[in-house]
């Protein structure tokens, strides 16, 4: 049966977005929708993950008339090898990003950069005695390299553990200890991932699954926990503020830079630039009012937790940005950047810029950030972006509405410190049931769905339910846009919840920061099962990526699951081709690790999957007797 063709209103709740892709009909300009409706529809066989193309005896398709690849492999291990290495490449992603903190923090250390320091220096402290390196009697930039030599060694294989395993509760290790998926080095799994999946390897799909699980693991408890608190010691602990979102933060009188991707190390260098005095003086020589700069995706979060740069959009926002026709240049570094940016930007007088030798873009300028340049190249490209405002037409320029506010910067430190420094009083709230449990919802959009339809039901069902929600990722702009990020959305929530934030001042969905940060989303379950002595899957806490699309967000959902975190999906894996892997992903997981994934659609129905979880973690810790 043929799809109904989507309207423009199937496609996103939101005004802004609504009128950007009118926009870009009228003008001509392609957008990910479009391009999803020509490739619809997709091939069934890729979609349950039974096509494979690691070899050249194939390309195979497992089908129940075509049993087995040319090399024998079934359907369970088809999918599961494909699926092993599609985490991979998402730990990767992830990992990778922290090893470049880790470099910027060795350079630090060994007084390599002038462009970089460090700005909380009790935080390298408490790092540093965390994951068992001594401070004492150490310069802070002694110590600096101490602890980035220790994080060299939690990517290969010398010591064989990982620092900030030292997080994780007892019991939870215990039982990755006997499943065997206790991670060992970062760089070490993620290979032998990809070697296991050769073919004649691992040929056991169960085996495959846990090892998958093992990386995943290490990208949560290594990479991305090492990429979130370097970044915190190098750039600051974020701290509660305010901002704004949706486009309506671009300006029609200023020079407007979007900054995009994932890693603070450029985007902050920025910052500092467009702050420079010379570049004050510079701007206004060209009729500019002054340069904006503003957020997109993942690098926006990390700019708008620590420094309260407003946020463009989110992952489906960043063409549309682009076709508002009043953005100067877009400076890239890496991950979730579509491709189609370049051509976008083509269309408009925007230069497209990138800054990762690991990131190149067709067509792009392309401007290498490193630790010895980073400064100066963030002031060239500043000096692009005001340059080219003289190259705008104002006749193209629309930006819709007016931003709307959100509060920001909730680390676990902020956290902890609006609890009085202790998680004593959250504990509480929850043995009371005026906080009934928490759940993460984090990730990507996808343009299958409808755009921030998912994610901002969810949000609101939940808080209804006296659920305290925790945002990062693209899921951030949703909640911001919705006004759930404010205060005052308190009064959206159960009575429990509402008294407990309106008690502290904040609202009832709080933003912990960009994809790497879900780390913080699990030490903080550490530290609450630590504290009331339990397993992190004892815990009334949930997952959720409701709108995800990518292998890191699959790997974000994996490490959750096997850290003891029930994770909800709005859509599955590419594994329902197998049903020892599905099986085992929905439910048989529950009784390796203690936790599963669920995944529905319809945001209703998944808030009642979760409220039924947290009911019954709460029933048997003895709360809801
Ligand atoms: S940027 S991984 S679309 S959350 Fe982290 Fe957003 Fe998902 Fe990328």
């Amino acid at each position: 049966m043929t799809k109904a063709k989507r309207t423009i209103d199937d496609l996103t709740i939101w005004d802004d977005a609504i009128q950007m892709i009118r926009k870009a009909q009228k003008e001509g300009v392609e957008t990910v929708w479009d391009r999803l409706e020509q490739q619809e529809p997709h091939c069934p066989f890729c979609e349950k993950g039974l096509t494979c193309q690691k070899c050249v005896m194939g390309p195979c398709r497992i089908s129940e008339k075509k049993p087995r690849g040319v090399c024998g492999a079934d359907a369970d291990l088809t999918v599961a090898r494909s699926f092993g290495r599609f985490v991979a490449a998402g730990a990767a992603s992830h990992s990778d990003h922290g090893r470049d903190l880790v470099e910027t923090l060795h350079a630090i250390g060994r007084g390599r950069t002038t462009n970089y320091k460090i700005l909380d220096e009790a935080k390298l402290k408490r790092i540093a005695d965390e994951i068992g390196v001594e401070s004492t009697g150490k310069s802070i930039k002694e110590l600096a390299l101490a602890v980035a030599e220790s994080m060299i060694q939690d990517y290969g294989f010398l010591h064989n553990n990982l620092g900030f395993l030292s997080r994780v509760p007892q019991k939870r290790k215990d039982l990755w200890n006997k499943l065997g998926i206790t991670p060992r080095g970062i760089d070490r799994d993620i290979v032998e991932m990809m070697h296991r999946t050769h073919m004649g390897v691992d040929s056991d799909a169960v085996s495959l699954c846990l090892h998958s699980a093992k990386v995943c693991l290490g990208d949560g408890w290594g990479g991305s926990m090492i990429g979130t608190e370097l970044s915190d010691i190098i750039f600051g602990t974020p701290t509660p503020k305010m901002g704004k979102v949706n486009l309506g933060v671009l300006k029609t009188d200023q020079s407007n830079i979007l900054v995009h991707g994932h890693s603070p190390i450029v985007s902050e260098m920025l910052l500092n630039a467009v702050n420079d005095p010379e570049i004050k003086k510079e701007v206004q020589a060209t009729g500019a009012r002054g340069i904006n700069m503003a957020g997109l995706c993942c690098t926006g979060n990390e700019v708008l937790m620590r420094k309260g740069i407003p946020m463009a959009g989110n992952h489906l926002m960043t063409e549309l940005a682009i076709i508002t026709g009043a953005v100067e240049l877009i400076l890239v570094d890496y991950q979730c950047i579509m491709p189609s940016l370049v051509q976008v930007s083509d269309c408009y007088h925007t230069k497209f810029v990138s800054t990762s030798d690991k990131a190149l873009f067709t067509g792009a300028e392309h401007v290498e950030f490193n630790y010895t340049n980073a400064g100066s190249q963030a002031l060239k490209v500043v000096r692009m972006a005001i340059e080219n405002f003289g190259r705008r037409d104002q006749t193209k320029v629309e930006i819709p509405q007016e931003p709307v506010e959100l509060m920001t910067g909730f680390s676990n430190e902020a956290i902890l410190s609006a609890l009085g420094g202790t998680p004593d009083p959250l504990i509480e709230a929850l043995k009371a049931g005026q906080v009934r449990g928490a759940v993460g919802i984090v990730g990507c959009n996808n343009p299958k769905l409808k755009h921030d339809y998912v994610h901002t039901i969810l949000a609101r069902e939940l808080i209804k339910k006296d659920i305290l929600i925790l945002v990062t990722g693209c899921a951030t702009s949703a909640m911001g846009k919705a006004g759930l990020m404010m205060p005052a959305a308190a009064n959206q929530a159960g009575e429990g919840l509402k008294a407990v934030c309106q008690s502290l001042g904040i609202p009832p969905v709080l933003h912990v920061g960009s994809c790497v940060d879900n780390a913080r989303i699990l030490h903080l379950c550490a530290v609450l099962a630590n504290t009331m002595g339990v397993d992190i899957a004892d815990l009334p806490v949930a997952a959720s990526a409701p709108e995800w699309y990518s292998e890191k967000a699959a790997a974000i959902g994996l490490y959750a699951v096997a850290s003891g975190i029930y994770t909800h999906l709005g859509l599955p894996p590419n594994i329902t081709g197998s049903e020892t892997v599905t099986n085992l992903a929905l439910g048989g997981l529950e009784d390796v690790v203690g936790a599963c994934f669920a995944v529905e659609p319809d945001p209703f129905k998944a808030a009642e999957l979760i409220d039924a979880r947290i009911r019954t973690k709460r029933t048997a810790l003895g709360l809801d007797a």
